[in-house]
C-alpha cells in the first residue's frame, strides 16, 4: 500500500506524506512513493506540486528514518541513497515543487524542505537540523542546499545546535517564504499555484533548470573532493556515530568521545 495519497486537478498535483504512525519519517518506502509520485505527474504533465503531510499533524516528517541508517562503515547519505533521490527528483522536476508545512520537520526532511522550490508554512511549523545530535558527517551537497537558501551563519547555527527554528524565525531568515494563519494554509498554497499556473510553463522549467545548474555551480579540486569525503568517512566509521544511533534507539542522549 502507497505511503503516499495523491491528489491532482489540471495543473495542480498535491502528495501527501501519509505515514502519521511513524511521523512521516522519511523510510525507503515512504521516499520511493514520492519519487513514483512525481514521475507520474510529470508524465501526466502537471505543472506545479505542492508537497504536504495529513492536516493536523504535530510533525511534518521526522527526517530520514533513524532505523534505517547504516550503524556503522558505511556512508550513511550516498549518492543512491533513496533521500538523495528524492532530492534530485524535487530539484529536477520540471515546474515549482511547494512545501507546505504544518508541524516540525527534521533532519533529513529540512534538507527536502531547503530543495523546495518555496515553502508555505503556519505558525506551528518548525525547522531543525539534526545531524550533529546523530553523529552523521552531513553531504556536500546536502549543505550546499542550504548555502544556497540561507546566510551561512544561519545555515551554521542549525547545523551547529540542531535545535528546531520556530516559524516566526524561519519566515525572517528566509526558510519560508509565507508564514499564513493555519487556517489559510490550504488555501493560501493553492492560490499561489493557481497564480503561477497562468504563467508560462516553458519559461518556468528553463527558469528552474538555470537556479538548479547555476546554484550548484562550484568546482572543487578531486584532492579536495577526496579529503572532504576521507574525512566524511572517518566520522560515519566512528564510536560517535555508532553511539549516537544507538543512543537514538535506546531512547537516551549520545555520550559523544570526539572519536
Ligand atoms: O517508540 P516507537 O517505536 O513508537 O518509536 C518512536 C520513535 O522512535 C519513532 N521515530 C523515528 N523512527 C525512525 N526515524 C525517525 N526519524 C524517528 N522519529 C521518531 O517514532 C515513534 C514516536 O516517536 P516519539 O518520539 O515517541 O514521538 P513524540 O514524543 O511525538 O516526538 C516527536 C519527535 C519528532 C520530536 C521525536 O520523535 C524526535 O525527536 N524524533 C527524531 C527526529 C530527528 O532527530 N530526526 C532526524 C533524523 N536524521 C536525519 O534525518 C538525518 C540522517 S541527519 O541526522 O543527518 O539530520
Amino acid at each position: 500500500m502507497s505511503l503516499v495519497k495523491v491528489e491532482f486537478s489540471e495543473k495542480v498535483g498535491i502528495i501527501t506524506l501519509n505515514n502519521t504512525q511513524k511521523l512521516n519519517a522519511l523510510s525507503a518506502q515512504l521516499v520511493d512513493d514520492i519519487i513514483e509520485a512525481l514521475d507520474n505527474f510529470q508524465k501526466q504533465k502537471i505543472h506545479i506540486i505542492i508537497l504536504r503531510a495529513p492536516e493536523g499533524s504535530k510533525v511534518w516528517s521526522a527526517g530520514h528514518d533513524v532505523k534505517e541508517l547504516p550503524s556503522k562503515m558505511r556512508d550513511p547519505l550516498s549518492y543512491y541513497d533513496s533521500l538523495e533521490v528524492l532530492l534530485r527528483a524535487v530539484e529536477e522536476y520540471p515546474g515549482p515543487v511547494i512545501a507546505m508545512v504544518h508541524g516540525s520537520v527534521w533532519g533529513g526532511a529540512c534538507d527536502l524542505i531547503m530543495t523546495c522550490d518555496m515553502v508555505i508554512a503556519d505558525k506551528t511549523a518548525n525547522f531543525a537540523m539534526t545531524p550533529a545530535k546523530l553523529g552523521v558527517p552531513y553531504n556536500s551537497t546536502g549543505i550546499l542546499h542550504f548555502m544556497n537558501r540561507l546566510p551561512i551563519n544561519i545555515a551554521k547555527e542549525m547545523f551547529f545546535t540542531a535545535e528546531l527554528v520556530p516559524a516566526e524565525r524561519a519566515l525572517n531568515v528566509g526558510i519560508i517564504n509565507h508564514l499564513v494563519a493555519e487556517e489559510e494554509l490550504l488555501s493560501f498554497t493553492l492560490n499561489l499555484a493557481a497564480t503561477i499556473s497562468t504563467r508560462s510553463m516553458l519559461s518556468i522549467a528553463v527558469i528552474k533548470e538555470q537556479f538548479r545548474v547555476l546554484s550548484k555551480a562550484y568546482a572543487i579540486t578531486p584532492s579536495a573532493f577526496e579529503r572532504v569525503q576521507g574525512m566524511r568517512r572517518k566520522v560515519y566509521d566512528s564510536h560517535d556515530y555508532e553511539e549516537a544511533i544507538t543512543a537514538f534507539l535506546e531512547k537516551r542522549p549520545a555520550n559523544f568521545k570526539g572519536e
